[in-house]
């Protein structure tokens, strides 16, 4: 079987890379199964404390490949997102650890979803977003219809989606879709500084940052304060926690350990 992703495990950073590059790394089976494969082993890998998504070549994702099949038969295409883009949505939504994306070059369709997904986006200042759905009959998927307004709002997203315009890095930047825009050349180089000092930080408490931010849209104000302060009370009882006060007291760097 081609590898269409690899990982690559190095100093709690898993670096997962999807590899179709004359594809532009767009969706066939294999990189669903290879890609859903690789995140639950850096899910479930202890020694992995950050994960990093990222594309071979000069595109980070242009969605569905087209070409595995053939317009003139009909197929479910709800039996498709069922089976592999939506698991592959949630399993990245409930990640317990950060995932940053980093877009390397144009993306698609739901190769645009895949990074709204993940908890940070940093991109080359040549990368693309672009929510090709409706060029071809379609509607936005994978949870694009539902990032992509809470991240820009309604009236740009509606745009974007009934347009299929491709929007810059910059402007991506501008509208919050995106951390930070940065040269191919130090698009790596830029995502594993945040990634290490991620990897260096309270894994318990990012979680619970993660759920709360996550939680917090389809809550009421009363019912986050609630949440809020059993989050508190959990992050309270960790060994990073008391580092955390300890070394502030002593005027050093916490050593965090995850637990
Ligand atoms: C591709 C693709 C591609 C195959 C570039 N497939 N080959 C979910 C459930 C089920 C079904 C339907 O869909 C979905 C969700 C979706 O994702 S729908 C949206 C699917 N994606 C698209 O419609 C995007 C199609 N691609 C493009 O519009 C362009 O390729 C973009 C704008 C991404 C990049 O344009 P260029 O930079 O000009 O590159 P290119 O078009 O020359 O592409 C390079 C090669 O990659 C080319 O192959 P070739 O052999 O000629 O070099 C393309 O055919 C191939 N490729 N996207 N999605």
């Amino acid at each position: 079987m081609p590898q269409t992703v690899t990982l690559h495990i190095q100093d709690a950073i898993a670096i997962i890379t999807l590899n179709r590059p004359d594809k532009l790394n767009a969706f066939n089976k294999q990189q669903h199964i290879q890609l859903k494969s690789a995140l639950e082993k850096g899910i479930q890998d202890r020694a992995v404390r950050v994960i990093i998504l990222t594309g071979a070549g000069r595109g980070f994702c242009a969605g569905q490949d087209l070409s595995d099949r053939n317009p003139a038969i009909e197929y479910d295409l709800g039996d498709t997102l069922e089976k592999y883009y939506n698991p592959l949505i949630r399993l990245i939504r409930r990640c317990p650890k950060p995932i940053i994306c980093a877009v390397n070059g144009v993306s698609a369709g739901a190769g645009v979803s895949l990074a709204l997904a993940c908890d940070i986006i940093i991109a080359c200042d040549t990368a693309k977003f672009i929510q090709a759905f409706s060029k071809i009959g379609l509607v936005p998927d994978s949870g694009a219809s539902w990032f992509l307004p809470r991240a820009i709002g309604e009236h740009r997203a509606k745009y974007l989606a009934m347009t299929g315009d491709s929007l810059s890095a910059n402007d991506a930047y501008l509208y919050g879709l995106v951390h930070q825009v940065v040269g191919i050349d130090t698009l790596m180089s830029e995502t594993l500084k945040i990634a290490k000092k991620l990897a260096r930080g309270p894994a318990v408490s990012y979680k619970l940052i993660k759920d709360a931010i996550h939680q917090a849209p389809t809550n009421t104000l009363d019912r986050h304060l609630d949440l809020e302060r059993d989050y508190q009370r959990m992050a309270g009882k960790t060994r990073d926690y008391k580092e955390g006060v300890q070394a502030f007291m002593e005027n050093r760097p916490p050593h965090f350990t995850g637990k």
